[in-house]
């Protein structure tokens, strides 16, 4: 297939996100198959008309059940709020539609077998959005782990910082209800820590967690509003239904170590998502502040210039840098949103699971709810009792 016609569901920041790498691929990535921003879809018209024309898509639907519905659609796209993910997927794989869905992949950890056991049985491609693993730093730690070039790993430790709730009179959005976001910082941001974490070190064993509501009642909004919003200090006040901040521990199936902390209470912290490895033969650590470095120890250093040393992971021998520019030209976050597009295009092409894909979805979901069930009954649990 050289062409895959997308419809999207959603168009606020994900959306956007999402329709730069559609944009950016064929021109950067002219040999994967070509992605064609067929229709975008959401409910207020007038922002919708809005992101139709700014973005560059084709047309647009103000039902998701219709885009569902459509024949010139071949993948659909789900970057709606959570509580939206499972409706569409199952209707996209009923219909034979490739879906490309944002994490966390649903509310529960059931809804998210419900939704692979339907990609599965329809044999469509499906994807789960971690784009933090299509950094080309992180790819590069990647390698250095399965060539072994860090020996055996012992620790992973990695921190997902926010602060943008910090203001008690920041509104009830939608990601501080359970209902819509199904947890907050933990499904939000400690997602992406737990699958940085399955892809460089190896499956979870094990875990016990705790979690904090620091604001427990916040103004409700007046509408759907994202991380930008304003707090009115004369709404009525709802409750917080989620986590503002959730730290745990783990032992990986491998032996290894792991910590983790998600908050979007670490003041002065806007996006601050890092990790950091150790090896029997070396380092590595990664900051997304700094997302096109990649800090590197390695034991075999001569002793007199041991220490970590900064690799600027912009020449052609990083994944994906050969399509950009010349050698240290720096790439941003949303290059990663476009490396995402290029892994699902190549698998589509090529008749194959892109990775990550609904399977790495489920793991992350078991995780998170073990660390939940692990928070509630205050005990360590173990990774096969949520089979
Ligand atoms: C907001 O907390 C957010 O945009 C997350 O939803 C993203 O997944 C993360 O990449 C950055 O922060």
């Amino acid at each position: 297939m050289e062409q895959v016609r997308v419809g999207m569901v959603g168009y606020k920041f994900m959306g956007k996100a999402h329709s730069n790498a559609y944009r950016a691929t064929p021109m950067f990535f002219p040999n994967t198959a070509k992605p064609v921003m067929q229709a975008i879809c959401g409910r207020d018209p007038q922002g919708l008309e809005q992101a139709r024309s700014q973005f560059g898509w084709l047309s647009s639907e103000t039902d998701w059940r219709n885009l569902v519905a459509r024949d010139d659609i071949d993948l659909i796209d789900i970057n709606a709020p959570s509580d939206a993910h499972k409706e569409i997927a199952l209707a996209a794989a009923a219909a034979g539609k490739h879906i490309f869905c944002e994490k966390p992949l649903a509310l529960t950890l059931e809804d998210s077998r419900e939704m692979l056991a339907a990609a599965e049985e329809a044999g469509i491609t499906h994807m789960v959005g971690f784009n933090y693993r299509f950094a080309p730093a992180v790819k590069l730690a990647k390698k250095l782990i399965e060539e072994g070039r860090l020996g055996k790993i012992y620790h992973f430790r990695a921190w997902f910082l926010q602060d943008w709730i910090i203001d008690p009179s920041f509104p009830l959005v939608w990601r501080l209800q359970k209902e819509i976001a199904g947890s907050g910082s933990h499904g939000d941001l400690g997602a992406h820590l737990i699958d940085l974490g399955r892809h460089l070190v190896g499956e979870f064993a094990e875990v016990i967690g705790m979690s904090e509501t620091f604001v427990k009642q916040r103004p409700l909004p007046s509408a759907m509003t994202g991380l930008s919003a304003k707090g009115d200090l004369n709404a009525p006040l709802g409750d917080v239904t989620v986590d503002d901040a959730t730290l745990f521990m783990t032992r990986f199936a491998n032996g290894a170590l792991g910590s983790f902390e998600a908050t979007r209470f670490a003041t002065g912290h806007r996006c601050t998502n890092a990790f950091e490895i150790n090896g029997s033969k070396g380092s590595v650590k990664f900051d997304f502040e700094r997302l096109n470095e990649l800090q590197v120890y390695f034991t075999d250093d001569a002793e007199d210039v041991q220490g970590f040393r900064r690799v600027l992971a912009t020449d052609a021998a990083h994944a994906y840098m050969d399509a950009w520019w010349p050698a240290g030209h720096t790439i941003g976050y949303e290059h990663t949103f476009t490396h995402e597009v290029v892994e699902l295009m190549d698998a589509i092409k090529e008749g194959r699971q892109p990775v990550p894909n609904f399977v790495d979805g489920v793991k992350c979901q078991e995780v998170l709810e073990a660390v939940e069930r692990s928070v509630a009954e205050r005990r360590w649990v173990s990774i096969s009792e949520m089979a």
